[in-house]
């Protein structure tokens, strides 16, 4: 009897094993910086749609390495690791996230207007997503760039931290070349999201709850995630702590009761 329960309980304890290594093999891993406003909207959509996933902060440089790893086709992240495969860029991993069998059933993409809700969602993607980020390190990080380190260093582990530490100097100058920042350039970028403000607060004018249909959706978890940055929205899993460098500040004040960031904020207060 003693000896059927020991081979039983073998058996079953192997059948956990097993049970919990596949489960590791399948978890997808979700490789963001915390400071990204991409990384955030392909994190809050996993997050809606009820997606089980590992999240992994990475540093700048690491990222670089594990993309080519992953063999990702560009450096940037998000990125997400599956078994057998990575998808990068937070719009593809909406529509896979969408794909799955294991999601809550709860929709991102519209089932009408979805070419409306995917060009919103690339209008805001390339543009106001691109120069919110100019903006904000053109002042940040070329003028007060101890502010930056620690949400680049956040949750990453000790070995990881300490070369971002030491290279900080270093990684700012790098990212200043990329991103081609300065105080003329972060000028033009505030110029652009002005625009792109103006965009959505006439898209909204209407008295729309959500930008396409009646229900939230990819539009929706852009917008809000890319604009985020503006209104540090204290839903937000990262921008604890995070705070806007003085012009930046002083602008967003002048901004803040528009109403493309009145609605950010009802966003995040109703569905983060
Ligand atoms: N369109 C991409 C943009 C991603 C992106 O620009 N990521 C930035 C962080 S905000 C990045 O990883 N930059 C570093 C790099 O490109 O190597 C997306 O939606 O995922």
């Amino acid at each position: 009897m003693s000896q059927y329960f020991t081979e039983f309980s073998a058996a079953a304890s192997a059948t956990v094993y097993q049970r919990i290594l596949a489960a590791m093999m399948t978890t997808p891993t979700l490789y963001i910086f915390a400071i990204s406003h991409y990384c955030e909207k392909a994190r809050w959509a996993l997050d809606y749609l009820g997606i089980d996933y590992r999240l992994r902060y990475v540093a700048p440089g690491e990222h670089m390495k594990i993309a080519k790893q992953l063999g990702c086709p560009g450096t940037s992240v998000p990125y997400l690791e599956l078994e057998n495969r990575v998808i990068q860029g937070s719009a593809d991993i909406i529509t896979w996230a969408e794909s799955t069998r294991s999601f809550n059933g709860k929709r991102l993409t519209p089932d009408a207007d979805i070419e409306k809700a995917v060009a919103i969602e690339k209008r805001i993607d390339d543009i106001a997503g691109v120069h919110l980020r100019r903006f904000y390190y053109s002042e940040a990080l070329v003028e007060h760039p101890s502010t930056v380190r620690p949400i680049f260093t956040k949750n990453l582990p000790l070995l990881t931290k300490l070369p971002v530490i030491i290279g900080w100097g270093k990684i700012c100058s790098i990212m200043k070349k990329r991103m081609d920042l300065g105080k003329q350039q972060g000028e033009e970028s505030q110029a652009i999201i002005d625009a792109e403000l103006a965009w959505i607060d006439d898209l909204l004018s209407d008295g729309r709850a959500y930008l396409v249909g009646n229900r939230f959706s990819r539009a929706d978890i852009s917008v809000a995630s890319l604009l985020s940055p503006l209104v540090l929205p204290e839903q937000h899993p990262s921008y604890v702590g995070l705070a806007h460098p003085p012009r930046l500040a002083a602008t967003v004040a002048t901004w803040v009761e528009r109403p493309s960031l009145r609605w950010v904020r009802d966003v995040y207060a109703k569905h983060r």
